[in-house]
């Protein structure tokens, strides 16, 4: 490619495609035709016991793919308990967060400094907030942790990509 190609960001059409070149992916989130929906249980649990409980119920610890995903759950979540595991972990490899139910997404509301990995044994993931529900924030915790947690599922079964 020219230079003068690059900086416009015109197409070519490559007639000899053995030619190795960097290449550019995408990957579709996944959605629910009849939107998703979340089940809030306030019986603390670890974090392996939540997912446990999520599958059972047919879905994932939820997974937040947008600020206003993040606002519309928030809004249905109690004043009083402001602490929730949600489906994003560090477990299979350290420092690299993915969403359990593989939705891929990459949005992220950490707290300024987190996540941390306090004492090099935090890799599950809290959505915690305000009293007042205006501010949230999410935070690395140690998965023995007892919290109460957030599962989402797809109303028609599997979501569609
Ligand atoms: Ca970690
Ligand atoms: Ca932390």
């Amino acid at each position: 490619m020219e230079n003068s190609q690059k900086r416009q960001g015109k197409w070519t059409v490559q007639e000899n495609c053995w030619e190795k070149m960097g290449y550019i992916c995408k990957k579709k989130m996944a959605y629910c035709v009849n939107d998703w929906e979340y089940y809030v249980s306030m019986l603390p649990k670890t974090y392996t016991d939540a997912v446990e409980y999520c599958k059972w119920w047919g879905g994932s610890l939820t997974s937040i793919n947008s600020r206003e995903e993040e606002l519309k759950l928030i809004d249905t979540l109690s004043q009083l308990t402001r602490s929730y595991w949600i489906g994003l972990n560090d477990r299979k490899s350290p420092g690299k967060f993915v969403w359990i139910d593989g939705s891929g997404g990459l949005y992220r509301n950490w707290h300024f400094g987190e996540p941390n990995n306090h004492k090099m044994n935090e890799d599950c993931a809290s959505l915690n907030y305000n009293v007042r529900r205006t501010w949230s924030w999410w935070n690395d915790l140690n998965c023995d942790n007892n919290r109460p947690f957030i599962c989402k599922r797809c109303p028609e079964g599997k979501p569609l990509f």
